[in-house]
């Protein structure tokens, strides 16, 4: 390893395992069934392994027919880090069938163990860029912001993972809700931003977006670095989440959920 190689950078897969890899994610996702975590089979797997796999996974999605219409950036907070007990930021990429209208029924059936999560989501108006891009880039380069919740899911067993495998998840994503009140960012403190989240009437989770790596558009602002060591960057008219606020609440039929945002108004949606 040379100076300019950084351990993250070092990949183990051949291209071949790299397929099969996204291919047995797919089909986890399709058959919503969990598969054993992907470092027992190739305990090498490193970060940069894992982001070739998602992208195997998006291209093969995209070519489907699937619109990319975003990412989202998670493990951002220090309640979903100590939740997972995985203390390094994943991103992952959106496409428009995992999104949901406010108000949605989700079919549970059709997740395996979903959690709900609140997120301040962007939506861009110009190209961002890695590998410098700050948190007052991500703010000049934002169009608006409004609420989201994220239906997460993650396709291994007791939704527990490493690094490397969420990651070759897609980073857990499978729905998301964005509702409310779209708002100018510089017309909002995001820091102090409060959120509640409510299951059936009840609390069940309470924050303040500056939980997010100190300000959402922080995490965004890492969102579009890490895409740039994949070689990409992040379109204007994207849709961006930046991470849950709180920890992850597991959802079940019957639960109805409100996730209610200071200055921004609230985002339900029913599990069915
Ligand atoms: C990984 C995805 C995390 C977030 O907002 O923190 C995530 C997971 O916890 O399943 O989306
Ligand atoms: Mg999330």
């Amino acid at each position: 390893m040379n100076q300019f190689q950084t351990p993250a950078k070092m990949q183990t897969l051949t291209d071949a395992e790299v397929c099969l890899i996204a291919e047995r994610v797919a089909d986890a996702h399709t058959r919503h069934q969990v598969i054993p975590l992907l470092t027992e089979e190739f305990p090498a797997m490193t970060v940069a392994d894992a982001y070739n796999v998602q992208n195997a996974l998006r291209r093969s999605w995209v070519a489907r027919g699937n619109r990319l219409i975003g990412w989202k950036i998670g493990l951002t907070s220090k309640a979903k880090m100590l939740q997972m007990k995985v203390y390094e930021p994943a991103i992952g990429f959106l496409t428009h069938d995992m999104s949901r209208p406010e108000n949605a029924t989700i079919l549970t059936a059709e997740l395996i163990h979903p959690r709900v999560e609140c997120e301040v989501a962007f939506v861009t108006n110009k190209t961002l860029r890695g590998p410098d891009c700050t948190r007052e880039d991500v703010l000049a380069a934002t169009d608006f912001v409004l609420p989201a919740v994220e239906i997460i899911d993650s396709r291994f067993a007791a939704y527990k993972f490493d690094l490397p495998s969420v990651i070759a998840d897609n980073s857990s994503s499978a729905r998301f809700v964005a509702g409310g009140r779209a708002r100018y960012a510089q017309d909002l403190d995001l820091r102090t931003l409060g959120v509640v989240m409510e299951i059936n009437g009840e609390i069940v989770a309470t924050g303040a977006a500056a939980a997010v790596l100190d300000h959402p558009a922080e995490a965004i602002a890492r969102l579009v670095n890490i895409l740039h060591t994949q070689g990409e960057e992040l379109a204007s008219g994207s849709f961006v989440m930046s991470g849950g606020i709180t920890e992850a609440i597991a959802v079940k039929v019957g639960d109805h959920v409100v996730a209610r945002f200071q200055e921004l108004g609230s985002v339900s949606m029913r599990f069915i």
